[in-house]
């Protein structure tokens, strides 16, 4: 991948598209191909055909996705599965069609089967059941896989997959109920700290283990990957350690500085019990992340505060 390069970022607006978008102009990219929703609706067909015959990217990073936390997986699985087989199917075959050079598809660590053995290596896909939260999401992301797999081996479309732990960032989304765990606790510690509530409730038991991966490092290890990996095998995307949901609560507690109680709500679902990824390739393709979860919660908490008026909750 050049600087002259065509570059489409499909998603920039979402939290890992914007994210990968500002790591190409820092490294000054500038040939960057972008589309708002309302310009392109990518589970159009005939929309996105017309889009790539007319602007003929030379890469693409499909980071466009309908995401959610375990309470929005569960709600609302026909937008979670259709939306999602509708962008991928779209994205990848229109691309390939319009001789775009190498195709990036973002899938993510609940592909896994829910009982894998921990830490999760690439080889442990479709050896289980699925997590029933996000069983939806799960198997539309792992057709997003085998789609890029079929299309390298029968037309030798360089199509690469990488599978990212749970994300959070700058530019996430902070709705209560839909958001992932880091947003919702974030805005929840906020809220509680600004209203003296004596105590905040986290969903679950608290016992569920998590790996964070801060999304700036994700877009990091992607433009890395996009340049350097050439293979049809996905690879895992994470830090090598992960934290239980209880520990994480209080470490949000202490980036908010919010003094009340933390209580747990086992009414909720817990999800998952571990999801941990094995990130042996991916070290050995010479990449690592870079920000420590603390550290990443608290540029992810000024975000917020900076931006609560247009972040989307
Ligand atoms: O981040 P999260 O929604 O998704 O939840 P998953 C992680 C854990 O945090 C669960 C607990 O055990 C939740 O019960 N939790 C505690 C909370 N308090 C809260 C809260 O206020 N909000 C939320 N959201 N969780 C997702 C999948 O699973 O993982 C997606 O649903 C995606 O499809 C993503 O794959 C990576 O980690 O359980």
């Amino acid at each position: 991948m050049n600087k002259p390069d065509k570059i489409y970022i499909a998603g920039h607006r979402g939290l890992v598209g914007a994210a990968i978008l500002r790591h190409l102009q820092q490294q000054g990219y500038d040939n960057l191909l972008t589309a708002t929703h309302q310009e392109l609706d990518l589970s159009h067909q005939l929309q996105v055909q017309n889009f790539f015959q007319q602007h003929q990217p030379d890469y693409v990073f499909l980071a466009a996705a309908k995401v959610g936390g375990i309470h929005a997986n569960n709600r609302y699985p026909a937008e979670f599965i259709y939306q999602n087989l509708a962008i991928e199917t779209h994205v990848i075959e229109s691309a390939y069609r319009a001789g775009v050079r190498k195709l990036l598809f973002l899938g993510s660590s609940c592909i896994y089967p829910k009982f894998a053995p921990q830490p999760m290596r690439e080889q442990h896909l479709l050896t289980g059941e699925l997590e029933p939260t996000n069983q939806w999401y799960a198997v539309a992301k792992i057709a997003g896989i085998k789609m890029c797999q079929a299309y390298y081996q029968q037309y030798g479309f360089k199509a690469i997959s990488l599978m990212p732990t749970n994300l959070y960032g700058i530019g996430d989304n902070f709705h209560l109920e839909n958001a992932h765990v880091i947003p919702a606790l974030l805005r929840k510690f906020h809220q509680a700290k600004m209203t003296n509530a004596k105590h905040v409730e986290v969903w679950g038991t608290g016992q569920p283990r998590r790996e964070f991966l801060y999304v700036d490092d994700l877009a990091d290890a992607c433009v890395f990957l996009m340049q350097s990996y050439q293979q049809a095998e996905i690879v895992n995307i994470g830090v090598g350690n992960d934290i239980s949901i209880a520990e994480l609560a209080q470490l949000v507690k202490k980036v908010v500085d919010y003094q009340g109680d933390i209580i747990f709500d086992p009414s909720k679902p817990d999800g998952t019990p571990r999801k941990l990824l094995d990130i042996s390739l991916l070290s050995k393709l010479g990449w690592s992340a870079k920000t420590d979860l603390e550290q990443g919660l608290t540029h992810t908490y000024h975000w917020f505060l900076a931006n609560q008026d247009k972040c989307r909750h």
